[in-house]
């Protein structure tokens, strides 16, 4: 491996929404790859770069974030892997998502969506269906080529307060802003969030989601922490952070997907509803804008290393052949932090044909096709992408009835 934080990357120090100096650190994941950089035959010989994985709370406006910031242009620029599309069960939230807010506002041919971060336009062609004209901006080439194939029309590049001030001139201001799992990968946290308040119409509203703070730590998340996402979201950091920008958080949804969401609806002006301030209140009742709240995090994620290594040794001991579900970003992070390789899993499946046939990061499982899994019949399999797990688990009809079992690793790892 090649340790050159510095080169790639900057360690923060003070905090990214107030810049706060008095971050506290509570989790070491270690020296971790990062988690979007699928390697090819050729890279597997070669050193990989891996970045330090530090997690802090500040306690000046409760915002949880990594500290190592590492540059967007090695993160999501090159031949980056992930694209939307790939989940039923996504495409189906992102459909209802658009559904919803059709029917909530009065949207025509004169109105405007833009989505930040509209990868292979999974999300927007609903709109376009509907002859809403529709913006998407992602700096990842490939599923932005693969959203204007989709008919759904896109720009290339970083969304910026530039950016946003240059758009509203030449297109006009937008109606609906929608930014899904992408305000936690921005560097410039205030910066985006500038630039959705210099976008969005008066009367216009952002509908943005991110993986909840609080599922994450009940749920022994910790896989989903990996250098993509700087930040990791309470409802109370998010009101300090778009208040500081002059927009409101009005309403706010909790999601199952990924692991458990927030949906925050923001607009220009206050009217803040029950939904905002029961989910601020039930935080300060719990802690989640206290460090202590995160005190005993990191003995729980080591805890469940050792249980989940405990189990996998056993299985591998008793002469069981073990792969893996999903070759998912924080498939990455859990593998690499458990120290599981080859060794213990011979191969990892996914559906994303631009992830088959290279290989994880730091682990370096061979990615297949999930037919993978019938035709070799590992006895047990452990999910990496137990976000999606019902579904997955669905498909494998014909792995199951031969005998495969699933192992999930997080809240607590176990076979099911
Ligand atoms: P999935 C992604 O993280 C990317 P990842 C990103 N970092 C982010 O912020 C979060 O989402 C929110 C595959 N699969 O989507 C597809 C099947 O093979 O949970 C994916 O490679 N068959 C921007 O990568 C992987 O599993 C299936 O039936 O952790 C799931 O990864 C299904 C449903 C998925 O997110
Ligand atoms: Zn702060």
């Amino acid at each position: 491996v090649l340790e050159q934080p510095g080169k790639y990357s900057r360690t923060e120090t003070c905090c990214r929404s107030c810049e706060g100096t008095s971050l506290e650190r509570f989790l070491d994941l270690g020296y971790t790859p990062l988690t979007d950089r699928l390697l090819t035959t050729e890279g597997l010989s070669e050193p990989e770069l891996v970045f330090p994985l530090e997690v802090a709370f500040c306690p000046d406006c409760s915002l949880v974030q990594i500290l190592e910031t590492v540059s967007p242009d090695v993160l999501f620029a090159d031949a980056y892997p992930y694209y939307s599309s790939f989940s039923p069960a996504l495409m189906e939230h992102s459909r209802r998502n658009v559904l919803a807010r059709l029917e909530e506002r009065n949207l025509g041919s004169d109105s405007l969506v833009i989505e930040l971060a509209s990868n292979d336009g999974y999300l927007l062609r609903n709109y376009v269906e509907k002859g809403i004209p529709v913006l998407g901006i992602d700096p990842a080439d490939g599923p932005a080529a693969a959203a204007r194939k989709v008919g759904v029309k896109t720009m290339c590049g970083f969304f910026t307060e530039q950016l946003a001030s240059d758009l509203a001139e030449a297109r006009g201001k937008a109606d609906i802003i929608h930014a899904n799992n992408v305000l936690a990968h921005v560097a410039d946290t205030n910066g985006f969030v500038a630039g959705i308040a210099t976008i969005l119409k008066p009367t216009g509203v952002a509908v943005i989601e991110m993986p909840y703070l609080l599922p994450l730590i009940e749920q022994a998340e910790f896989d989903t922490i990996y250098h993509e996402h700087l930040c990791y979201f309470s409802l109370t950091a998010l009101d300090k952070l778009f208040r500081r920008h002059g927009l409101f958080v009005n309403r706010v949804e909790e999601l199952s997907i990924h692991g458990g969401s927030l949906r925050i609806f923001v607009e220009q002006s206050e009217a803040v509803d029950a939904s905002v301030t029961d989910m601020l209140a039930n935080e300060r009742a719990i802690g989640l804008d206290r460090s202590e709240f995160f005190a005993e995090f990191s003995a729980r994620v080591d805890t469940l290393r050792s249980e989940l290594l405990a189990l996998i040794n056993g299985l591998k001991a008793k002469g069981h052949s073990i792969a893996a579900y999903g070759a998912a970003a924080k498939g990455a992070t859990l593998l690499n932090y458990c120290g599981l390789d080859t060794t213990q899993i011979d191969f990892v499946v996914d559906r994303n044909v631009n992830k088959q046939g290279k290989f994880m990061p730091g682990a370096k499982l061979p990615i297949l096709e999930p037919e993978a899994l019938v035709e070799r019949q590992p006895d047990f399999t452990l999910m990496l992408a137990w976000n999606f797990a019902e579904e997955i688990i669905a498909q494998q009809e014909q792995y199951l009835a031969q005998g495969g079992r699933f192992i999930v690793p997080v809240p607590e790892p176990r076979i099911v």
